[in-house]
């Protein structure tokens, strides 16, 4: 609303009676005289009847079309379509199961453990882990239950359950005349129950050999479908082998990290295949430079199990410098409801190479200051010092496997009185010996303008 040129009301803040009324969107988008709709990357941006329904209206929907939608949001369909393509699966079953025994003898020809998954699903819900024929009967009842309550379809069918892998996606680009590309991929293994915290790209394991066979796989998917658009395709990770787990047919939160090291705007590029216009380049000329990170500031209590945290934002001091982007939706005096998601803001940086980048942005979560709601800002910027971070040795266990990290670090209020029992100590340590302290001498050693350690002093 503060950058736009115009607003239009669409209803009160729950969800259900504005962002997700399809109808008074259209409606409004007729009125204002608007030629298109883009769905950003929640509430309708998935729905193939919201699609439609645009293009029923005369209007253009920036991304797929309803059928590529609907193709890839039926989980057990895509799996299918994808096998086909000849675009890598985790083994499992191609079709749902009928009931608990079907389950139990899928369960026994795979291999344990198994994974039962919801056909209609998405997202981890109505997902179940058997690691015995008992469990899987059991698992299955409870997720066909699970699955029937949450998209109201009971579907259920099975996989080889990957242990510890990595969560990493291609971006894939399709325009209206049959090219499709990838833009390399994002390794997003950083979150907590299906919420990611940390992006980046490129991935610290893939080689360029993987890169390119994950890649290729991606553009497979996305042409068996037709693809146009902004498109990401998921895969686990583990040991150099690679299965697809779905494909999101948005443009993603974390595409800034894609757009840093491809030099590429996502979103001019949406709306220039939207209107019909080539893509324009071709696979050779995209080209990877640099490193560059996401981390997701949320309205959440880290140190409370990441509950949501409302109120008045008071105060706000945005990180700057080279390489830093903000991509935020909050101001000073914005009140912080539970209406939606509790993203506030995305910080990204850019560096030279992986180390570059994470100290860049454990410098900007130092600068960045958040009064009048908890963020997970202080448990990002734990992370950027952790050592397994580090080394980029991570799974989607990543934040339940460093429990330490979600301990409360002291307050600032506690830092002072740590500070402040640490020069009175000083202090006292000082009457004993009572060296004198001379302006211009080295202060005891303690200067850092004659610390050691700097190339330009050896
Ligand atoms: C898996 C898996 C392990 N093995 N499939 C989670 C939601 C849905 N997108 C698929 N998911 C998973 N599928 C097999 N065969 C582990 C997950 C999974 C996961 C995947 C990506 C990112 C975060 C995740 C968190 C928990 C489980």
């Amino acid at each position: 609303m503060l950058e736009a040129d115009e607003a239009h009301l669409i209803g009160p803040a729950p969800a259900a009676e504005s962002y997700l009324r399809g109808d008074v969107l259209i409606e409004v988008a007729r009125r204002s005289g608007a030629e298109a709709i883009h769905p950003g990357y929640g509430f309708l941006s998935e729905r193939a009847e919201f699609a439609r329904a645009v293009e029923s209206a005369g209007l253009v929907f920036v991304g797929p079309s309803p059928e590529t939608i609907a193709a890839m949001g039926d989980k057990a369909e895509a799996r299918r379509r994808m096998a086909e393509a000849g675009v890598p699966i985790v083994p499992g079953s191609s079709d749902a199961v009928a009931d608990g025994a079907a389950a139990r003898r899928a369960a026994e020809a795979l291999g344990f453990p198994v994974l039962l998954k919801a056909a209609a699903g998405g997202g981890g819900k109505g997902m179940r882990v058997a690691r015995d024929p008992d469990e899987v009967e059991r698992a299955f009842e409870a997720a066909e239950r699970e699955a029937r309550g949450a998209f109201g379809d009971g579907r259920i069918y099975l996989e080889r359950f990957v242990e510890r892998p990595r969560h990493i996606e291609i971006q894939v680009f399709g325009d209206a005349h049959g090219n499709v590309v990838h833009l390399g991929e994002r390794e997003c293994s950083v979150q907590r129950r299906h919420q990611k915290l940390i992006e980046e790209a490129p991935s610290p394991v893939l080689s360029a050999q993987e890169r390119e066979a994950m890649g290729s796989a991606a553009v497979r998917a996305a042409a068996a479908v037709e693809y146009r658009g902004a498109g990401t395709v998921e895969f686990l990770y583990r040991d150099g082998e690679f299965y697809f787990l779905e494909m999101n047919t948005r443009l993603q939160v974390e595409h800034p990290v894609t757009e840093l090291v491809t030099g590429l705007d996502l979103v001019d590029l949406q709306l220039r295949v939207a209107s019909g216009e080539p893509l324009g380049f071709t696979q050779k000329d995209v080209c990877l430079k640099g490193h560059a990170i996401e981390c997701r500031i949320t309205s959440e209590n880290p140190y409370g199990g990441f509950l949501p945290s409302t109120g008045t934002i008071s105060h706000l001091e945005i990180p700057g410098g080279p390489g830093v982007r903000w991509d935020g939706g909050i101001q000073r005096g914005h009140e912080v409801t539970l209406h939606y998601d509790p993203l506030l803001a995305k910080l990204i940086v850019y560096g030279a190479d992986r180390s570059q980048a994470i100290a860049r942005m454990a410098r900007a979560l130092d600068e960045l200051l958040v009064v009048g709601v908890d963020t997970s800002a202080p448990y990002l910027r734990t992370v950027m010092d952790e050592p397994d971070f580090a080394r980029g040795d991570l799974s989607i266990q990543y934040v339940a496997d460093h429990a330490a990290l979600l301990e409360r670090a002291p307050s600032d209020r506690e830092l002072a009185a740590i500070a402040l029992a640490g020069a009175l100590l000083e202090e006292e340590h000082r009457e004993h010996h009572r060296t004198p302290r001379i302006a211009g001498s080295d202060h005891n050693g303690m200067s850092p303008w004659r610390a050691s350690g700097w190339p330009w002093r050896k």
